[in-house]
C-alpha cells in the first residue's frame, strides 16, 4: 500500500512535505471532501459547495422575482386590464422588490465572494466556515418564509422599503408587514455573517506573498463591499425591529402621535438603501475588473486609482441617502449637501470606466461573451447614471417623484450595474464551477436578447413617466394616452425574461455537453486559475506563494508553493495582514450539522415571533440547544509546538 493508505497514529502528524504528489492529493481529498450521503450533504463546510448551492438558489429567487415583474407588466400593457387586483398588485411589487434586493441581489454576488475568494488569495476555505453554511441555510429559510406567506395571502404589500405608517399598526392590519419586517431582520443575518467571514479571509487568509497591494480587484471589491454591508445591514434591522415593536409590543417609536418619529424610519431604511445600491455595484465592478484584463490580456490600467475609487465610492455611498427623501421636505441646506454628494460619487464612478476603457485600448480585446456583457453595462450604467445626476438635483426630483420615471433610472443602474457584469461573470468563471465552456453561440443570441429586450422594457419607462404615469398603480384610464407604450414596454420586458429562459438553457446544456475547459480557458492571470476546473475539495495542492498581480502570468511554468501544512486535519496557513507574510497554523471546521439546526431554530423563533412575542423567550431555548452543539469542543487533545 502507498503512504496514502496508512493511517497516521495519534500522535503522528502527517504533513504535505512527508508525500509525494499523488499521495498528498489522496491525503488533502480524504481530509477535506465533504462526507456522503444526505446527513453529509446537509453539514458540508466547503465554501464551493455552499456557494453552488447559494447560487442556485440566488437564480431561482431571481426566477420568482423576474415572474412576479411579468405578471405585473402583463397587468399594466394596457388601459383598465382586470387581470389583476390592485390587492394583489400591492403584494407583487413588494414581493418583486425584496425578493430582487434581499433574495437576488446581494445574495448572488455574496455566493459568487464564497465560491471565488478562498480560490483568489490561494486558501483551503473560508474563514468560519460553519458560519458561511448557517448564513446559507437562514437565506434559504427568509426566502421561503417570504414566498410561501405571498403563496398563503399574507404577502407583505407595502412596497419593498416598507414605509411607515403605512406598514404600522394603524394602516397595517393582519400580518403581512410583520412578514416584512421578520424577513428583512433575518435575511440580513446571514449577509452581515457572509461579510464578516469574507472580511476575515481576504485580511488573515491570503497566501505568502499576497499583500494588499497585490490582491486581485475583484478581492478587493468583495473587501469594501463586505465593509459596507457590515455597517449598512444594522441600520435596516434596526428599522424593522423597530417595527415589529411597534406592531406587536405596542411601542410608538414611529408614531408620532405619541412622540415617535416617523421619519427616523426612512432616515434608518435609506442608510442602508442606499449603500445596498453599491453592496449590489460594487462586486460587479470587481467582475467587470476581471473579465478585461483576461481578454485584454494586460494588466488592468490603474490599480492603485481603482483600488482607491472602490474605497472612496464604498465611504461616499453613506453620505447619499437622503437623496432617497427629497419629497419629504428637508432643510435647504441639507437636500444641497446630499445634492453635491450625489454628485460627487459620479467622480470615482467615472474614474472606474475610464481605467477600464483606457485596459481595452491599449490591449487587443477578443470579442467573446463575458466581454459583450461588459460593453452592456457600460452602455446601461451610464445611461443610468446620467439620471441619477438628473434626480440628484432636488427640482427635477419633486417634478419625477414616484413617477415611472425613478422605476426606469433604478432598473438602469441595478440591470446595467450589477446584472449585467453578474451574466458576464457566468460566462467567465462557469468553466472554473463545471470544468466545461458555456456555448459562445447561445450566448451571443443571450447577450443580444437581453441587450434590446432590457432598453424595450426600461427606456421608454422615462417617457411615461415625464408624461406623468404613477410608480405602484395596477392600472390608468384610457383617456391619458398611455396605452401603446406601455404595450412596448410590457413586449419588452417579456424579451428580456425569454433571454433568462434562454440563459438558463445555456446553463444547463452547457454543463453536461459543453467543451471541456482545462484549467485556464482564458488564460487568465490570477490564482483560481491555477488550480483544476472544478477545483479539488482542498483547492489548492500545496499553497503557492505569489510574487506578482498577475502570479500566472508572471510564473507562467511553475508557481513557487509553501509546504508545511499538515494533511491530516484540515489546516490552514494564517498570514499577516498588510504584506501576508506566513504567520501560525490553523485548524478550520469540521462539517456540521448544527448550523442547520441553529438556522432551524432561528427560523423557528423569527416566525413564531409574529404571532407572540414571547417566541424570542421559547426560542431561546433551541437555540441555545443547536448552538452547544456547534461549538461543542472536539475532545482530541492536540499537541502544538
Ligand atoms: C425582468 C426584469 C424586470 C422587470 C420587467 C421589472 C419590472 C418592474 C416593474 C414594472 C416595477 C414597478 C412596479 C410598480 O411600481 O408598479 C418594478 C419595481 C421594482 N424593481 Fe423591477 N423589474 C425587473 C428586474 C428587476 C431587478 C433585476 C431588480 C433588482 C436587482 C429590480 C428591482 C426593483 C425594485 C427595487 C422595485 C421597486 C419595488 C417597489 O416599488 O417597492 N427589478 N420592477
Ligand atoms: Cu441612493
Amino acid at each position: 500500500m502507498s503512504s496514502a493508505g496508512t493511517v497516521p497514529t495519534e500522535r503522528q502528524r502527517l504533513r504535505d512535505t512527508d508525500l509525494d504528489r499523488a499521495s498528498l492529493e489522496r491525503w488533502l481529498a480524504r481530509t477535506w471532501t465533504t462526507p456522503r450521503g444526505l446527513v453529509g450533504a446537509l453539514s458540508a463546510v466547503d465554501h464551493k459547495v455552499i456557494a453552488r448551492r447559494y447560487l442556485l438558489t440566488a437564480f431561482a429567487f431571481l426566477c420568482l422575482g423576474g415572474l412576479s415583474a411579468v405578471a405585473m407588466r402583463i397587468q399594466l400593457s394596457g388601459p383598465e386590464r382586470g387581470l389583476i387586483g390592485p390587492d394583489l398588485y400591492n403584494q407583487l411589487f413588494t414581493m418583486h422588490g425584496v425578493t430582487m434586493m434581499f433574495l437576488f441581489a446581494v445574495p448572488i454576488v455574496q455566493a459568487t465572494g464564497v465560491y471565488l475568494v478562498p480560490l483568489m488569495v490561494g486558501t483551503r476555505n473560508m474563514a468560519f466556515p460553519r458560519l458561511t453554511a448557517f448564513s446559507f441555510w437562514i437565506y434559504l429559510s427568509g426566502g421561503l418564509f417570504a414566498w410561501v406567506s405571498f403563496a398563503l395571502n399574507m404577502g407583505p404589500d407595502i412596497g419593498w422599503f416598507g414605509y411607515v405608517p403605512l406598514s404600522g399598526p394603524e394602516f397595517g392590519p393582519g400580518k403581512r408587514a410583520d412578514v416584512w419586517a421578520q424577513m428583512i431582520t433575518y435575511t440580513e443575518v446571514s449577509s452581515l455573517a457572509v461579510a464578516v467571514a469574507t472580511i476575515v479571509t481576504i485580511f488573515k487568509q491570503r497566501a505568502p506573498g499576497l499583500s494588499l497591494d497585490r490582491i486581485p480587484l475583484y478581492v478587493w471589491a468583495m473587501l469594501v463591499t463586505s465593509f459596507v454591508v457590515v455597517f449598512a445591514m444594522p441600520a435596516v434591522m434596526i428599522a424593522s425591529t423597530f417595527l415589529i415593536l411597534d406592531r406587536l409590543v405596542g411601542t410608538h417609536i414611529f408614531n408620532p402621535a405619541e412622540g415617535g418619529d416617523t421619519l427616523l424610519f426612512q432616515h434608518l431604511f435609506w442608510f442602508f438603501g442606499h449603500p445596498e445600491v453599491y453592496i449590489i455595484f460594487l462586486p460587479a465592478t470587481g467582475m467587470v475588473s476581471a473579465i478585461i484584463p483576461a481578454f485584454a490580456r494586460r494588466p488592468m490600467f490603474g490599480y492603485l486609482a481603482l483600488v482607491l475609487s472602490l474605497i472612496a465610492v464604498g465611504i461616499l455611498s453613506f453620505g447619499l441617502w437622503v437623496h432617497h427623501m427629497f419629497a419629504t421636505g428637508l432643510p435647504k441646506l441639507g437636500a444641497s449637501f446630499f445634492t453635491a454628494s450625489s454628485m460627487l460619487i459620479a467622480l470615482p464612478n467615472g474614474l472606474q470606466i475610464f481605467c477600464w476603457l483606457a485596459t481595452l485600448w491599449e490591449g487587443r480585446p477578443v470579442m467573446k461573451t463575458p466581454l459583450l456583457f461588459v460593453f452592456g453595462f457600460f452602455f446601461i450604467f451610464v445611461a443610468g447614471g446620467l439620471t441619477g445626476v438628473m434626480l440628484a438635483s432636488v427640482p427635477l426630483d419633486l417634478q419625477v417623484h414616484d413617477t415611472y420615471f425613478v422605476v426606469a433610472h433604478f432598473h438602469y443602474v441595478l440591470i446595467g450595474g450589477s446584472v449585467f457584469p453578474l451574466l458576464g461573470a457566468a460566462y467567465f468563471w462557469f468553466p472554473k464551477l463545471t470544468g466545461r465552456m458555456m456555448s459562445e453561440r447561445l450566448g451571443r443570441w443571450h447577450f443580444w436578447l437581453a441587450f434590446i429586450g432590457f432598453n424595450a422594457a426600461f427606456f421608454p419607462m422615462h417617457i411615461v413617466g415625464l408624461q406623468g404615469m404613477p410608480r405602484r398603480v395596477y392600472t390608468y384610464p384610457s383617456e391619458l394616452g398611455w396605452g401603446n407604450i406601455n404595450l412596448f414596454i410590457t413586449v419588452g420586458a417579456v424579451a428580456f425574461f425569454l433571454s433568462f429562459v434562454l440563459f438558463a438553457a445555456n446553463l444547463l446544456r452547457s454543463a453536461s455537453k459543453g467543451e471541456p475547459a482545462g484549467d485556464n480557458p482564458w488564460s487568465a492571470g490570477t490564482l483560481e486559475w491555477a488550480t483544476a476546473s472544478p477545483p479539488p475539495s482542498y483547492n489548492f495542492a500545496r499553497i503557492p506563494v505569489v510574487t506578482h498581480r498577475e502570479p500566472l502570468w508572471a510564473d507562467r511554468e511553475t508557481l513557487p508553493v509553501a509546504s508545511g501544512l499538515r494533511v491530516d486535519v484540515r489546516e490552514l496557513l494564517i498570514s499577516t495582514i498588510a504584506e501576508a507574510k506566513p504567520d501560525i497554523r490553523e485548524k478550520s471546521a469540521t462539517p456540521s450539522i448544527w448550523p442547520l439546526f441553529a438556522a432551524i431554530a432561528v427560523g423557528g423563533t423569527f416566525l413564531y415571533s409574529i404571532f407572540t412575542p414571547w417566541a424570542v423567550i421559547w426560542g431561546a431555548l433551541p437555540i441555545a440547544v443547536a448552538l452547544i452543539g456547534w461549538f461543542w469542543p472536539k475532545g482530541s487533545p492536540e499537541d502544538e509546538e
